[in-house]
């Protein structure tokens, strides 16, 4: 089966330009001796701090890579502080942490749209700017800057690409979500579903939320197929419900004859679909993510233009295209 390489390439979502307010550092004056008028401290106005969703995946190992890339590039210097599990409490501690020294901005990836607000809202109430990467709080006051797949139109690409493997056979198609209030995953799940209604011969057998676990998915996966024989597809809306996915395809048996469209290109998603678990992936773009973060992060800091929102790509790669996108391939390491 063809599938149309659709990249939607890095592009403007809204053309709102902010003109952040010019980083004026005084060693004295009216603030504290040794801070920054923002209240940060004065040696921090060079460094940024990057708070991914989890550590060690390689979406954001890939974004990552991009801002360090960006900031060396830039003159800025940039660390990371992941949370040990995409979860709220273990990445506000790391958040609160940031307080007393905050760095001049904050690139982070909110692993809850509302629970994350009041820890990100102090960060930057010391001075720090904020920029989201991948994933939003619901407030869009707070950051400078967001960059991020278009998580809907992944979707709704997602139910595309389902529809044309599945062809005219009629069927239920199960998606995979992660947690409630992960805005990106949501909408993904939201996109597929509202995208699923032109396709008549398709059923939606439900969203089944995963906690972002590879071992929850791959047990819904077992029962959904044990509950309906009629399963013709299953949309995974990230990578970890994609692996638990495949896990639970290959224990059932059904590698092949249920049709898995993933989110993501980890290399272990990438393999899956060279060995046929997968008949597609939508992979995003985690290093342009973290490249342009980075970039709106220092134009924030020096007083340029800030664009509110960018979105990154998005491309659909089956086994045809499989090679031609490997330099979309995430990484496990830079
Ligand atoms: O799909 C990405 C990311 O976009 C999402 O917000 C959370 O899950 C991933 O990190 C992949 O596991």
């Amino acid at each position: 089966m063809k599938l149309i390489n659709k990249a939607l390439n890095l592009s403007l979502l809204r053309n709102v330009t902010v003109f952040g307010a010019a980083a004026l550092l005084t060693a004295c004056g009216s603030g504290t001796v040794g801070q920054s008028d923002s209240g940060q401290p004065a040696q921090n106005t060079k460094k940024l701090t990057l708070v991914p969703g989890v550590q060690a995946e390689p979406f954001y190992i890939s974004m990552q890579c991009g801002a360090e890339a960006e900031a060396k590039k830039s003159g800025y210097e940039i660390n990371t502080q992941a949370p040990q599990k995409f979860d709220a409490a273990m990445q506000t501690s790391i958040v609160n942490a940031l307080g007393s020294n905050p760095p001049a901005a904050l690139l982070i990836a909110p692993t809850d749209a509302d629970a994350m607000l009041t820890p990100i809202q102090q960060v930057k109430n010391r001075g720090a700017k904020i920029i989201e990467v991948d994933t939003a709080l619901t407030d869009t006051s707070v950051a400078a800057s967001s960059i991020s797949s278009d998580n809907a139109a992944g979707g709704k690409l997602a139910a595309e690409t389902l529809a044309k493997l599945v062809g005219s056979k009629p069927g239920s198609v199960l998606v995979l979500d992660t947690i409630a209030g992960t805005s990106t995953t949501n909408a993904r799940a939201k996109g597929f579903e509202e995208a699923l209604a032109a396709y008549p011969n398709l059923k939606s057998a439900g969203i089944q939320f995963t906690q972002n676990e590879p071992d929850q998915a791959a047990s819904k996966v077992t029962a959904a197929i044990a509950s309906t024989p009629d399963l013709v597809g299953i949309f995974a809306t990230n990578l970890n419900t994609g692996e638990g996915a495949a896990t639970g395809l290959r224990n059932s048996g059904k590698v092949g004859q249920v049709n898995l469209v993933g989110f993501d290109a980890s290399p272990s998603e990438v393999d899956g679909l060279r060995k046929g678990e997968y008949q597609a992936l939508i992979a995003q773009d985690p290093t342009a993510i973290g490249q342009q973060g980075v970039q709106q992060a220092v134009a924030a800091l020096e007083g340029k233009p800030v664009t509110r929102n960018i979105l990154a790509g998005l491309h659909s790669i089956t086994k045809d295209n499989l090679d031609a996108n490997a330099q979309y391939f995430y990484k496990q390491s830079c």
